[in-house]
């Protein structure tokens, strides 16, 4: 991403109404950081499920997998620590295995593959950098059967249609026998949901305001952070759940040397994180042209990881 894409993103999204940041770019050293912090909250409760899936039920996963050997191909694979799990029952469910992180960051990638050089030594790791956009190009033409992960609920924060568009998108590059591993927060109480994006050591609205901050540095900015609010609001029908950063007063902001007018009590919309049911799971495998579909749940039924295939 160069300096001209996030400048113009941002501007545009300031310049929208109702005006719009990204969440893609919330990733910065500072935001990845606050995000780590996120991942250890008691209300964010999405990593602890999807780690009890990846421990307890990974057998029953496997049990659904007919092949003798497979690539475990990670889209946006971070450090691997919770996959570990997966790749170890794989290993001793008598599976030969290649694990394939694909991730925009190199540095992320060394991370992961010293982790499983001490988890699972042995283990044949190939790491690709980049962006999955053309790093799936790369292993679509691998002959061994696939099993594409994209766990954390990182579908979540595409919004809307994008959501199929990008699964769709993921398909093209598999063949028949093929499975897609998704990891998806499921629709809940409202109030766990909320809980887990309001959290009241204000960390998540740290991890929101830091994206103001980014943009004073790198856009020359000056936004006062402190005449800003976080708000997450979920709609318990649609399950969308949308963080806003809302302007306490009104206000003129330069950014690039541009203005932007705030009035008072005026959102930004910053993220979507979608919660799905496994109705809706079906209907997006179905819609997406996958075959069939099983679904792994926690014991407390808040989390799912879905293996369509092919
Ligand atoms: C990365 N992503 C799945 C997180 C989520 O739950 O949407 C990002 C996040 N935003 C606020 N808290 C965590």
């Amino acid at each position: 991403m160069t300096t001209d894409t996030f400048e113009k993103d941002i501007l545009k999204g300031l310049q929208s109404k109702p005006k719009r940041l990204f969440s893609k770019y919330f990733y910065d050293d500072k935001g990845s950081a606050l995000f780590q912090q996120i991942m250890h909250l008691p209300e964010y409760y999405l990593p602890g499920c999807e780690t009890e899936i990846l421990q307890q039920r990974a057998k029953d996963i496997i049990n659904k997998l007919p092949q003798a050997s497979y690539d475990v191909v990670e889209l946006g694979a971070g450090d691997g620590s919770k996959t570990a799990y997966f790749l170890d029952a794989m290993i001793r469910e008598k599976k030969k295995v290649t694990y394939i992180p694909l991730d925009i960051s190199p540095e992320i990638l060394s991370v992961n593959e010293e982790i499983m050089r001490q988890r699972l030594p042995g283990l044949c790791v190939k790491p690709i950098a980049g962006d999955y956009f053309e790093t799936l190009k790369e292993i679509s033409s691998r002959e061994v059967p696939k099993i594409i992960l994209f766990l954390g609920s990182n579908i979540g924060n595409f919004e809307g249609e994008k959501a199929l568009g990008f699964i769709r998108f993921v398909k093209r590059f598999m063949g028949k026998g093929d499975y897609f591993m998704l990891g998806v927060d499921l629709k809940k109480h409202p109030r766990t949901i909320l809980a887990a994006y309001d959290d009241p050591a204000g960390i998540t609205k740290k991890f929101n305001i830091n994206l103001l901050d980014r943009i004073n540095r790198e856009l020359n900015g000056n936004f006062n952070t402190a005449d800003f609010d976080h708000y997450a609001s979920y709609d318990p029908i649609s399950g969308a759940t949308k963080s806003y950063l809302i302007s306490k007063v009104a206000q003129k902001v330069q950014v690039a040397s541009h203005t932007v007018g705030f009035h008072a009590f005026e959102p930004i919309h910053m993220e979507v994180s979608q919660k799905y049911s496994l109705e809706d799971l079906d209907q997006i495998r179905f819609q997406a042209g996958f075959s069939t579909d099983h679904h792994f749940t926690d014991s407390k039924s808040y989390f799912s990881i879905s293996l369509f295939e092919v």
